[in-house]
């Protein structure tokens, strides 16, 4: 298995990256190869080349890609669907012809139907209309899922498709405009607690429901299925569990302190009413993730406190 080979881990600077990277290091992994943007554009297929021509890694975690919650999808729908083909395309591809033993393809719960049956198995992939606000993003991810498969069948390639479900942890993005609701919601409830402000504002009607995973718990589980997974299926990793992004909101309000109103703005989208994952494939392979909520993102701020901190010092 792996802990010889060179691993490659395409986005280390990302949420899931920068996790994969301290999940690697802290299990003594030494041969990582890592790339910044800067030194390897991977929406470039001359630049991905020359890197799998000269590098020749052994095994590859993608977890490069373009991110963001609903209201990033939403406006950036070129983006979101033309950079992740061709960042997935360039490194899958490569990877195949450069001889990767095993590469890893990262993609979301948000390639399954809107109305999917939940919790969603792996078997709704395509069985019904997708969220108009991320089907760029999704089908992008599909495409991914579905090369994934065809090299396997047509070249015998080892790459294995692993859908998590909404993730957070240290390393997300804070960005208001581009970031997912754990993150915006942690930072829009500090900095009110802060000013002792007298409300928060949260998207949408609070009704829907998502499901969070901490992302060091993805890490680990996507080493566990490096090792113990070899199937042209996806599959699913989650907590198990959801909660509206009404009970997140209070949630984050205790963490961080605020004792003011939470007033809900309809004007903005809901999304997909509902996404728990059905993670008992995974779990019949002998994995199950282990950091709760609350301890999550109690977690989760001291590492955004740490960060303002630094960012002051
Ligand atoms: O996390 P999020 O942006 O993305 O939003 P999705 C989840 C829910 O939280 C939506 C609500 O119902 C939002 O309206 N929400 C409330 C907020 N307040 C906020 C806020 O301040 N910021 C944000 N961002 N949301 C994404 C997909 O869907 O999930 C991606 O767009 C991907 O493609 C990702 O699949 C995991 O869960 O709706």
């Amino acid at each position: 298995m792996y802990p010889e080979g060179l691993v490659y881990v395409a986005g280390h600077r990302g949420l899931v990256g920068g996790a994969l990277v301290r999940k690697l290091q802290a299990d003594g992994y030494q041969r990582l190869l890592l790339r910044e943007r800067g030194e390897l554009d991977l929406t470039r297929q001359n630049e991905v080349e020359a890197f799998f021509a000269a590098e020749r890694p052994d095994y590859v975690f993608l977890a490069a890609a373009r991110v963001g919650g609903i209201h990033a999808n939403d406006s950036y729908p070129a983006d979101f669907l033309r950079d992740n083909l061709q960042i997935q395309t360039n490194v899958i591809d490569a990877a195949q012809r450069h001889g990767v033993r095993k590469l890893m393809f990262l993609g979301s719960s948000c390639i399954y139907p809107r109305l999917a049956p939940q919790p969603m198995p792996e078997e709704s992939l395509l069985t019904g209309p997708l969220e108009p606000t991320n089907q760029w993003y999704a089908i992008a991810k599909i495409a991914g899922i579905k090369l994934c498969q065809a090299l396997r069948r047509q070249h015998g390639f080892d790459a294995i498709s692993v859908m998590p479900t909404n993730l957070y942890g240290p390393g997300d993005n804070f960005d208001l405009e581009t970031s997912h609701v754990l993150p915006a919601l942690m930072r829009k409830f500090h900095e009110a607690a802060q000013a002792e402000a007298p409300e928060v504002v949260v998207w949408g009607s609070g009704t829907p429901r998502r499901e969070f995973l901490h992302v060091d718990d993805l890490a680990d589980a996507c080493l566990f299925l490096m090792r113990h997974y070899e199937d042209e299926e996806p599959i699913n990793v989650g907590w198990g569990q959801d909660a509206t992004i009404r009970e997140l909101a209070y949630l984050m309000a205790d963490v961080t302190g605020f004792e003011g109103r939470i007033v809900f703005d309809e004007t903005k989208p809901d999304g997909t009413p509902r996404k728990l994952l059905d993670t008992s494939k995974l779990e019949a392979l002998g994995w199950t993730p282990r950091i709760p909520l609350r301890a999550g993102i109690e977690e989760t701020y001291r590492w955004y406190l740490a960060s303002l901190q630094g960012l002051r010092d």
